[in-house]
């Protein structure tokens, strides 16, 4: 049986906090005794874990497509409704696959405003990521800003559904019909996310999901790819073990992004308890929304009610209105021991090797960079406790109004 939510929650703040005094950058203790981290790993069902484990040891199996893989996913399959779960050793190789897979090259679009796997996946094999600008309201993709970067060199379109809330797929699907372009998606965040009620992961060429150990669902590293396509996942089978068919025949070039018995072992512990995982954050992100709601210059970006998402991403904006800088935010929440992080800050294309490549890349990405200057995501995930959200709350609250 899976823990209980309750039992597996672990951070409890230890002080009251009343006014500016009772905070750490002025001299108090730090509202928690150990690091508040933002992605901390769910580890909710550690008997059916180990379980597997002896399970591996005892079997001598320990990698290269062994049953627990498989099995691992066929649930994925089954659970997403597509054909096909590739499974990986991580969401980056994933992605480097899926992209030789589909045979981009060229240039490829991906919006800056991602984890910088995204691009890196296209410029680690010689492809030109270039990078399109978001919506700021959405920290998605904006399809006209999309179209204004295509090229004749461009080969196709990475869409990204950010905090897993999905990209703008049909749009995104329009222009690629409209110019022969591949289209696939870096759903690293989006595992039980939907888009018109359909299950993410069924969209595009291909979705790319990773399981690190950082995500709401984790196999400690992990990815895979996900497709209807069997052309492409056997391809890609072929690819993630050097390209053997069967012992002593190497039929394609490949490389070796297999995951691993212990981590599919992981997946399926955890997948038992994804509603308990995605109850937790669901709780916890309508907590901090409210908590926040009347503090000026401050908000929760919202899930769309009608649609699925693990809430994994507590993603807080603080404009011009607050009477408090983020950074500063950041620096008293770090004070206190929690480490609230800035993803994406500051954008990709201001990070290696892209801002030498691309050192004007900024006067396209308006959005990007207004965003970028604005984010804090705050811890959240099975060991976030209400006692704690309330605590974070407090301090932002204190900062903000105090400051006004
Ligand atoms: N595409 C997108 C959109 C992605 O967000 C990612 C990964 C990828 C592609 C690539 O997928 P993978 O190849 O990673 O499967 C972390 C993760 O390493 C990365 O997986 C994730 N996105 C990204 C958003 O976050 P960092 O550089 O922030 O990691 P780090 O070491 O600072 O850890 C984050 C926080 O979690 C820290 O406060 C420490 C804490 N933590 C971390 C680990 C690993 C723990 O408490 N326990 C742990 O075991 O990238």
């Amino acid at each position: 049986m899976p823990d209980s939510p309750s039992q597996i929650e672990s951070a409890v703040p230890n002080k009251i906090i009343r006014s500016k005094a009772d905070l750490a950058i002025h001299g108090a203790q730090p509202a928690f005794a150990e690091p508040l981290h933002v992605g901390r790993p769910n580890i909710v069902n550690r008997d059916d874990f180990m379980r597997h484990v002896g399970e591996i040891l005892d079997s001598h199996w320990l990698t290269n497509n062994g049953p627990v893989v498989q099995e691992f996913e066929r649930r994925i399959a089954a659970h997403l409704g597509v054909k096909h779960c590739v499974a990986m050793c991580n969401g980056t190789i994933a992605l480097e696959i899926a992209i030789r897979a589909l045979d981009l090259e060229g240039e490829v679009i991906v919006p800056s405003w991602t984890f910088v796997a995204t691009a890196h996946s296209l410029y680690w094999q010689g492809i030109t990521p270039v990078f399109a600008d978001i919506d700021p309201d959405t920290h998605n993709l904006d399809p006209d800003a999309v179209r204004r970067m295509i090229t004749p060199r461009t080969s196709g379109i990475i869409g990204v559904h950010l905090w897993g809330r999905a990209a703008p797929i049909d749009e995104l699907q329009a222009i690629a019909d409209e110019h022969g372009l591949k289209l696939m998606f870096d759903a690293a965040h989006a595992f039980g996310s939907s888009y018109k009620g359909r299950t993410i992961g069924r969209f595009g060429a291909c979705e790319v999901l990773s399981f690190h150990a950082t995500k709401a669902f984790n196999t400690m590293e992990g990815g895979a790819v996900v497709t209807d396509d069997d052309e492409l996942a056997e391809t890609m089978r072929l690819m993630r073990n050097f390209g053997f068919k069967g012992y002593d025949n190497v039929i394609h070039p490949g490389t070796n992004g297999k995951m691993i018995e212990v981590c599919a072992a992981m997946g399926l512990a955890n997948f038992d308890s994804l509603d308990d995982i995605f109850a937790v954050n669901r709780r916890n992100h309508a907590q901090y929304t409210a908590a926040l709601a009347d503090v000026p210059g401050v908000s929760i970006l919202a899930y769309d009610p009608v649609e699925s998402n693990s809430h994994h991403y507590v993603v807080a904006e603080v404009d011009e209105q607050c009477p408090v800088s983020r950074d500063d935010i950041v620096a008293a929440l770090h004070a206190e021991n929690i480490l609230a992080r800035k993803y994406f800050w500051p954008g990709a294309h201001r990070m290696q090797p892209y801002c030498d490549l691309f050192p004007h890349a900024g006067l396209m990405l308006a959005g990007t960079e207004r965003v970028a200057e604005r984010v804090i995501i705050l811890p959240n995930g099975s060991s976030v406790s209400p006692e704690a959200v309330s605590t974070i709350c407090t301090i932002i609250r204190l900062l903000a109004l105090q400051s006004a």
